[in-house]
């Protein structure tokens, strides 16, 4: 198929999940339990404006000339890769299902993916939309099963020529392991984090506030980028708290497809557990529990939003991705200091920074070893901004440019100049 029909394919699909928007996102808070407001308002949309971006991509992927030492003309080939297996999580069904099928197809490569365990129905609704777009059959294969099974098969298959994971550094780790014993397959990772989230003295409290709530308990407080350690300057320590608490206990959990509800139920039973479980270490551990700290109701996998101070670094709830409604906030006094205590993680996924000075902002995010740096905002993705971890929050970068090379082979084709055979 030629670039431009791969293009056009794209296009056509973005306009179809567009023209049912809002069954889809329907379908997406059955999948997930995620408001369906954010769903249909931010997540949908996202999700076409991937679509379009990597349509772009698709007629504009070649290889260069190289200037190489001798009388040779050397060149290079953009070839796919081939066959992409890709495994993804139950948070964000749709937004993975984008990041990864959108570059596998636009550099025109087949695809095997499968869904979390947890949330399998969106994926294979709009790949049905692809099917109406005209991608041909066998090109985008989506299969609904269990980890160990079904994705560990992906992992380890010999016919599998990249691998795609995005989930636990516990399982990214399983599956690393996997392709290197079949056979090498490269893989990308983008697993967990525990990424601070930095208020400077001179920061504009109130945006900090309502960013530091956002950036922890955005769609459950299930999010790998999850702002999950507020280290907030001593000066403006107390002030923060009390407004972070109260806009805590502000935040509206329910029926996710009720309007204004902001926080809906968590994804499974297990993962139910697992928050409360941190809750109680918070609490065993003498962080002070400020707000929440249990079950919401009786029924359903709802949990209170939850605050706690006095959080040291030692402490589980600061260490740990607890992948739910729990605020964290821990006390600084300078800048190298909180760099030091930012940095001291084996992730590496995020940050984010308030401040009003510049030098402060620039200090802060070159000294920060993670993926993404947001200043005085959080949270802010775009199709075409990279996103990835260092350390163990995972192994490359996915959305803008950077993740097509994930799903390219480089061919350097070398012919001697002035060669007699000619
Ligand atoms: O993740 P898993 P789980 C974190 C978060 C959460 C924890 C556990 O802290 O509490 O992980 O969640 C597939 N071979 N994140 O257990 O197991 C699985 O079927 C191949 C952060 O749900 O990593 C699913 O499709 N595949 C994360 C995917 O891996 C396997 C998002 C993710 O599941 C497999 C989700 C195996 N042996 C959880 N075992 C993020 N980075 O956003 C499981 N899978």
């Amino acid at each position: 198929m030629t670039p431009y029909e791969r293009s056009r394919i794209l296009l056509r699909f973005a306009d179809l999940v567009e023209k049912h928007n809002d069954e889809i996102a329907a379908l997406e808070t059955w999948n997930n339990g995620k408001i369906y407001e954010q769903a249909a308002k931010i997540e949908l949309p996202m999700f076409v404006r991937l679509f379009h971006y990597y349509a772009g991509w698709a007629d504009k992927i070649h290889g260069l000339t190289v200037p190489a030492d001798g009388p040779y003309h050397v060149q290079t080939l953009h070839e796919p890769i081939g066959v992409a297996g890709q495994i993804i999580p139950w948070n964000f069904p749709l937004l993975m299902f984008a990041w990864k099928v959108g570059p596998a197809l636009a550099c025109g490569n087949t695809i095997v993916l499968k869904t979390a365990e947890q949330t399998p129905l969106t994926a294979l609704y709009v790949a049905k939309l692809f099917h109406e777009a005209g991608l041909p059959p066998g090109v985008l294969n989506i299969v609904s099963g269990y980890g160990p099974t079904a994705g560990a098969a992906l992992a380890n298959h010999m016919d599998v020529d990249k691998l795609a994971f995005t989930g636990s550094t516990k399982t990214g780790k399983i599956v690393l392991e996997l392709a290197a014993r079949s056979n090498l397959k490269p893989v990308t990772l983008e697993l967990g984090g525990k990424s601070p989230f930095i208020v400077c003295e001179d920061a504009d409290i109130d945006t900090a506030v309502e960013q530091a709530h956002f950036a922890l308990f955005f769609n459950q407080g299930q999010c790998c980028c999850a702002g999950s350690r507020t280290y907030v300057h001593e000066h403006v320590y107390d002030e923060f708290l009390e407004k972070a608490k109260a806009r805590a206990m502000r935040r509206i959990v329910g029926d996710p497809f009720k309007k204004d509800v902001e926080q809906g139920p968590q994804i499974d039973s297990e993962q139910f557990e697992k928050v409360l479980r941190y809750i109680k270490s918070g609490i065993e551990s003498n962080a002070t529990l400020e707000c929440g700290g249990g079950r919401l109701g009786s029924k359903g996998f709802y949990i209170e939003p939850t605050v706690f101070s006095n959080v040291q670094d030692d402490m589980l709830i600061a260490k740990d991705e607890i992948f739910g409604p729990v605020q964290s906030i821990l006390k600084f006094k300078d800048l190298d200091e909180v760099i030091r205590r930012a940095n001291t993680t084996s992730y590496g996924l995020a940050a984010g920074v308030f401040t009003k000075n510049m030098d402060t902002a620039n200090t802060l995010s070159r000294a920060l070893r993670a993926g993404t740096v947001w200043v005085n905002c959080f949270d802010v993705f775009d199709a075409a901004i990279p996103f990835g971890g260092y350390k163990m929050s995972g192994i490359g970068r996915e959305k803008g440019i950077y993740s097509l090379h994930n799903y390219l082979q480089v061919k350097a084709v070398v012919t001697p100049l002035n060669d007699p055979a000619w």
